[in-house]
């Protein structure tokens, strides 16, 4: 027996959590918060403490596998790479590079040399078929931000030291951590907040853990929260905005009146269904604080009314004076790779005009990536011949699984990098067991962007790597090799280590590798201003009123009615115990959720198996009632594979929007009966 205690830091979500692992020899005995971490102070949720069993659990990959006559069967390394490296050759000289696509998801996004590894072979290889999670999670925020700020994909997160409001839109921290600001400790970094005398308010067709630990909660019809935040804007541009603030530095205040100007109090009242009094305590809390943060979530993004909504988020900002200032929001620039010291362009007004894949001429690119809805035709049209997929379950997380799996097998090539089996890896040509979290040295390369402060850190590998197992920048660069290209120029594959890579990627940072590998964790304090001064002086002030989301509010105001619809409303919700399609056989089966009352108008009982059906398609699961939600309302989380994925019911061509291809995973009419 050789019981020993390593420290490092939980890599499932980005709020990297400091942990402490007990192992004995190579088995996992317990994993559990680390009370000396100065950011996470000895908290982690039930995933992080799962780290061990993750790590040992039965379906986890070990060896390289190829894709033979058909049959998936294990091989060597050299010949996997081998073979690959020659398909993915062959089919750039016969199609040129678009035919190769990638895709990154959490597993890949998550570990610093996935990322960085992803984006060396995109740089070298010059593919536009690239695809991540992006455009199905969270597309909205980067146009938005574009749009107003003239930069992709900024977002602001609340000063959480100095905050008088913050208002959460469509986003559950107490349970998702992250996806807006890194919350750890999620119930005391909100108790602290009251403490110092912010109000907290939430949005949300659920009554959810961080709604009932609001001061305020406004449970609007689903994909109502633009007209809520419309009404908000118009009342404070009446009173209680900050004009001074909007003068020097904001444009088109103007148009902005003029859009919201039909989100009076009542009627706003009657087609988001909310009571006039809440909305009126609303804008008086608002009106109270002066300064505010909005943190909008998935509910947001996934809904039709995403970018419109993201928009009204930024210039309830804006006309607070809360952006990039104390008190208010801040953008966190990076810590490795100071974006605020360094120099790019802006935006121009109407974006940047980034066209879509072929396949589908009406959907647009956004940030550098096509959207996933386009991947079936792209595949049909045989613009897209090989995936190689960068840590992503792409049965569970792409729209319209009946549609997207039978694409998917008709690639040439489609190689996984994932540390398990699962229905993804089952239908790869190629299949790259890499390093799992435990078993890497990691840095925090591009999550450092969602810390509530400056933050860098280090861990180094807790376990040494089962079976076969190898780190992304191994894998990569063996592929590259093969194929004539140099991925990393300057680093010498041969010699690598995870540290050497990792240094080398520090290589042109400030933040000192040596230094950081000794200290773990280095902090600074937030840094305010820096998107302002780039907004007056390359924007000439935020603008407050996009040309293309003032087009798209058009149109949702063609559909507004107060009329409650025919059809029950699927809306997105996280659960606990698990990370998307991570840890799902732990403590959170798979249930629909229904209201009591919905339930009884439709004759189902506690426990019976339903049938959820959308136009796309349906699926089966036990029915559990939830109070918390909003009657109409029901939720399917996602996450789960095959007859109970909830991608079953969405659509990869119905409501896709037009401006970035987001796929509509919230605010999807569905039906419901007894299966
Ligand atoms: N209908 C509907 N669909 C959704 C959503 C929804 O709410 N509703 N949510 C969407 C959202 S927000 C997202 S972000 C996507 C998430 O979709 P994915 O990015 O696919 O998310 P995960 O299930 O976390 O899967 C990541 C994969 O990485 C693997 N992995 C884990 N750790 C490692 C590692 O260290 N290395 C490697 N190489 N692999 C690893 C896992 O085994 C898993 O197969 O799903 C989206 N899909
Ligand atoms: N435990 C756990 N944590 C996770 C994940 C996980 O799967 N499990 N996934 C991670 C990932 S990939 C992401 S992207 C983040 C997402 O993090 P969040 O965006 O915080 O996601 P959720 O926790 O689902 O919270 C979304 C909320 O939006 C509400 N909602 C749905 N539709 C609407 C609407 O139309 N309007 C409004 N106002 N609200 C609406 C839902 O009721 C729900 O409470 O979480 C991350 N953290
Ligand atoms: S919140 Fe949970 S999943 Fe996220 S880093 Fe912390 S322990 Fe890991
Ligand atoms: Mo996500």
């Amino acid at each position: 027996m050789s019981v020993t205690e390593k420290k490092s830091y939980c890599r499932i979500c980005g709020s990297g959590c400091g942990i402490v692992v007990t192992v004995d020899d190579e088995q996992v005995i317990k994993v559990r918060a680390d009370e000396d971490h100065p950011v996470s102070k000895g908290y982690t949720c039930p995933k992080g403490r799962a780290l061990g069993f993750d790590h040992h659990r039965a379906e986890r990959l070990e060896v390289p596998m190829i894709r033979e006559n058909g049959m998936l069967r294990v091989s060597s390394w050299d010949h996997v790479l081998d073979d690959l490296a020659a398909k993915l050759t062959g089919i750039i000289a016969e199609s040129g590079p678009r035919g190769v696509g990638t895709f990154i998801g959490g597993g890949g996004y998550l570990d610093a040399s996935g990322f960085s590894s992803l984006l060396a072979f995109l740089r070298t290889i010059g593919t536009p078929s690239a695809y991540s999670d992006m455009t199905i999670d969270s597309v909205a925020k980067a146009l938005a931000a574009e749009l107003v700020t003239g930069i992709t994909g900024l977002e602001p997160r609340a000063d959480l030291r100095n905050t008088k409001m913050v208002i959460f839109v469509g986003t559950n921290p107490m349970i998702s951590h992250t996806r807006t600001i890194n919350m750890h400790a999620p119930s005391a970094a909100m108790r602290d907040m009251r403490a110092h005398g912010a109000e907290l308010w939430t949005l949300d067709p659920r009554q959810s853990e961080t709604a009932v630990r609001s001061d305020g909660h406004i449970q609007a019809r689903p994909g109502m929260d633009y007209a809520v935040m419309g009404h908000a804007i118009r009342e404070l541009l009446i009173e209680g905005a900050d004009r001074d603030y909007i003068a020097r530095h904001t444009q088109d205040v103007e148009k902005l009146s003029e859009a919201v100007e039909r989100f009076t109090l009542e009627y706003t009242s009657a087609i988001a269904g909310v009571e006039p009094e809440l909305l009126k305590q609303f804008v008086a809390a608002i009106r109270k604080a002066g300064r505010l943060s909005v943190e909008a979530g998935t509910g947001v993004t996934m809904q039709r009314a995403g970018n419109v909504t993201q928009w009204l988020c930024l210039a309830l900002m804006a006309v607070t004076g809360s952006l990039d200032r104390e008190g208010g929001s801040w953008i966190n620039p990076g810590r490795m790779n100071r974006k605020d010291r360094q120099d790019f362009p802006a935006a121009p007004p109407e974006g940047w005009n980034r066209p879509g894949p072929e396949s589908r001429p009406e959907l647009r690119g956004t940030a550098g990536e096509y959207p996933c809805a386009a991947i079936p035709d792209e595949i049909a049209a045989k613009n897209l011949r090989a995936l190689v997929v960068w840590g992503g379950n792409l049965e569970v997380c792409l729209p319209e699984t009946g549609k997207m799996y039978a694409a998917l097998q008709g690639l040439e090539v489609m190689a996984v990098f994932d540390i398990r089996h699962n229905r993804t890896t089952e239908i790869a040509t190629h299949v790259l067991p890499c390093k799992d979290q435990l078993e890497r040295a990691d840095m925090t390369y591009v999550t450092d962007t969602s810390f509530p402060l400056l933050v860098s850190q280090y861990t180094p590998a807790v376990l040494e790597p089962i079976g076969q197992r190898k780190a992304f920048w191994w894998i990569v660069g063996q592929l590259g090799r093969r194929m004539g290209l140099d991925f990393f120029p300057g680093f010498d594959l041969d010699q690598g280590t995870d540290d050497r890579f990792l240094e080398y990627l520090l290589t042109s940072s400030e933040t000192d590798f040596a230094e950081l590998k000794q200290k773990r964790l280095m902090t600074d304090p937030p840094v305010f201003g820096w998107v302002q001064k780039f907004v007056d002086e390359k924007v000439g002030g935020w603008r407050l009123a996009p040309a293309p989301l003032a087009g798209q509010l058009r149109d949702l105001v063609a559909r507004e009615s107060a009329e409650e619809p025919g059809s029950l409303i699927l809306i997105p919700r996280r659960q606990k115990y698990h990370e998307n399609s991570r840890l799902t056989d732990l403590r959170d089966p798979p249930q629909v959720f229904m209201n009591a009352q919905d339930a009884a108008a439709a004759g189902l009982a506690e426990g019976a198996m339903v049938r959820v059906s959308s136009a796309s398609g349906e699926l089966r699961r036990p029915l559990k009632f939830d109070q918390t939600l909003r009657p109409g309302c029901i939720n399917v989380p996602h996450g789960w594979s095959d007859g109970m994925n909830v991608n079953r019911l969405t659509s990869t061509t119905r409501d896709v929007d037009a401006l970035t291809g987001m796929l509509l995973y919230s605010g999807l009419e569905v039906e419901v009966e007894a299966a």
